[in-house]
């Protein structure tokens, strides 16, 4: 399986995020995620690593504001010019905001405080000299990987499938915004690419609302969206990825939202998926977005489900029966010793035809 990735994320290491309640804590998303997937990709006979190809601005564009990517690419230094402290010991600290804005309270701030709480809806999407480069490197895996699919899908080649091993995540950033560990959302630029060849469909299967992909495609009806979720009546967004929100305008009816209680086992979560597949059968798209966080999984310690490895066996054999042309995009998943197992298992349904 043909899997796009570039070690640019390593130095994108915030030291901190802040936990609820104000806690301090080690930041969770980090990059031994992605040696623990590397390391299980290494030991199968089926998985071609790749490096990603560069494609530029445009594609990133076509789906974010051009002020808001210009805040990221500028922020650390930025940062570093107002505070003196910070360039003494980079390596200890990380941007964030302290002030956000609330609602009707549109105006861009002139100053660099003040975009970050425009720009920033969290206290874990910390910004450091790396993120820039890794966030817009995460992005242009997942574009390669969706150029991937289009290319063999005139072939005889099969199965017609990739994998974008994508760190940092992407699915809570929204046009104008980043959130829970994600700055550019690699899964809508991809489906936003492709979304100009044919109909798409894009599948979140992260343990957290994506909200960030909700609400860039909210008005469309040519990538229909489908998360599956904890509930945001407990769970992290908190504000969005309830049942009753379903599109608007043209978008009408071409989003959807699975929120699922605590202790979500296999069985709960594949009566949903099969809820979800049935959704992307009768839209009939020509290609599938795959957001995958495997935070569902039994033990994460930002989760709740109980998603097991047969789960994951499971969910990866249904969502490749649709037999559409398939790009996987790596998301969430924080339970690191399962990690690279558990990605695996998901992917080799992928790999026999
Ligand atoms: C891509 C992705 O999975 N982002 C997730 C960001 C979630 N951040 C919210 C953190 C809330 C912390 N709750 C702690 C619960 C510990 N049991
Ligand atoms: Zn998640």
């Amino acid at each position: 399986m043909k899997t796009f990735y570039s070690d640019n994320h390593r130095k994108h290491y915030p030291p901190f995020e802040v936990f609820d309640g104000g806690k301090r804590v080690p930041y969770l998303e980090n990059p031994d995620r992605m040696d623990q997937i590397l390391n299980a990709l290494k030991k199968t006979d089926w998985v071609e690593l790749t490096a990603p190809l560069d494609f530029g601005l445009d594609p990133i564009l076509a789906v974010h504001d051009k002020d808001y990517i210009n805040f990221l690419a500028t922020a650390w230094s930025e940062w570093l010019a107002l505070a003196p402290e910070v360039a003494a010991s980079p390596e200890q600290n990380a941007f964030l905001p302290a002030t956000f804005a609330l609602r009707r309270m549109p105006r861009v701030p002139s100053t660099l405080l003040g975009k970050a709480g425009y720009y920033i809806m969290d206290l874990s999407a910390c910004i450091v000299e790396a993120t820039y480069a890794a966030a817009l490197t995460s992005a242009h895996c997942a574009l390669s990987a969706a150029e991937f699919i289009t290319r063999s899908s005139s072939s005889f080649i099969l199965p017609n499938s990739s994998f974008a091993l994508c760190r940092p995540p992407g699915h809570h950033a929204g046009k104008d915004y980043a959130g829970g560990y994600c700055f550019i959302n690699n899964a809508s630029v991809a489906a936003n690419w492709l979304s100009s060849k044919g109909k798409v469909a894009l599948l979140d299967i992260d343990y957290h609302a994506g909200n960030g992909t909700q609400d860039i495609f909210y008005k469309r009806n040519d990538v229909l969206t489908i998360s599956i979720h904890g509930d945001p009546d407990f769970e992290y967004p908190h504000f969005i990825g309830f049942a009753d929100e379903t599109g608007a305008d043209d978008g009408l009816g071409f989003h959807k939202n699975f929120p699922l209680a605590k202790d979500t086992g296999d069985a709960e979560y594949l009566s949903a998926l099969d809820e979800a597949l049935n959704l992307i059968k009768n839209f009939a798209p020509n290609y599938l977005v795959v957001s995958a966080g495997m935070d569902t999984f039994d033990g994460d310690p930002l989760g709740t489900f109980k998603v097991s490895r047969e789960g994951f066996a499971e969910i990866g054999k249904r969502i490749a029966a649709l037999g559409l042309p398939t790009t996987i995009i790596m998301e969430g998943g924080y339970a690191n010793e399962a990690l690279g197992t558990n990605v695996v298992t998901l992917l080799e349904n992928f790999n026999s035809p």
